[in-house]
């Protein structure tokens, strides 16, 4: 990853600096199809952990495969060993039923724990991570407060002048 930085910066500084914020985004110097992942633990709704996300030219993390939703699972667990609830970037807020990314990407790939998602008592919107004894997906109430995962695109980690 470092070569791909410095390749991009042409200056040493702007490399170093760039370098330590990717690793923040990059854990283990991970990327699927060009985007990182970074874990918040403070505990917020759904929307409010949307916004986060997006105020750092991110989103809330979509997953397309299992591979990544193991890596999504082992980079909560890294800073979480409780592996509590932890919200993706699923809603079926604007559709019962209509599942989608809020980065816009497509909804292929699913890992609902079995039964779910059952939007019990017709107001569950919103998809999270780590639930029962797999550690895969259930729909919640998107009102309740769960640390997230964002993600974001390669080209965004690197501000423009470098
Ligand atoms: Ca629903
Ligand atoms: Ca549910």
């Amino acid at each position: 990853m470092l070569n791909l930085i410095l390749r991009r910066c042409s200056k040493g500084y702007d490399a170093v600096y760039n370098f330590y914020y990717a690793l923040s985004w990059c854990y283990k110097r991970k990327h699927f199809e060009g985007r990182c992942y970074k874990y918040f633990g403070s505990r917020v709704t759904w929307g409010e952990a949307e916004l986060h996300c997006v105020r750092e030219r991110a989103n809330l993390v979509s997953i397309h495969s299992l591979n990544e939703h193991n890596f999504v699972n082992l980079l909560i667990k890294n800073f979480d060993p409780t592996r509590s609830l932890t919200w993706i970037g699923l809603t079926d807020m604007h559709k019962e039923g209509g599942w989608i990314w809020s980065d816009g990407s497509k909804y292929r790939f699913s890992r609902w724990n079995s039964g779910q998602p059952d939007n019990a008592r017709g107001i569950e919107n919103c998809g999270h991570t780590n639930y029962g004894s797999n550690f895969f997906w259930n729909d919640s109430v998107c009102s309740n407060k769960f640390a997230f995962v964002c993600t974001i695109r390669w080209h965004y980690i690197f501000p423009k002048d470098c």
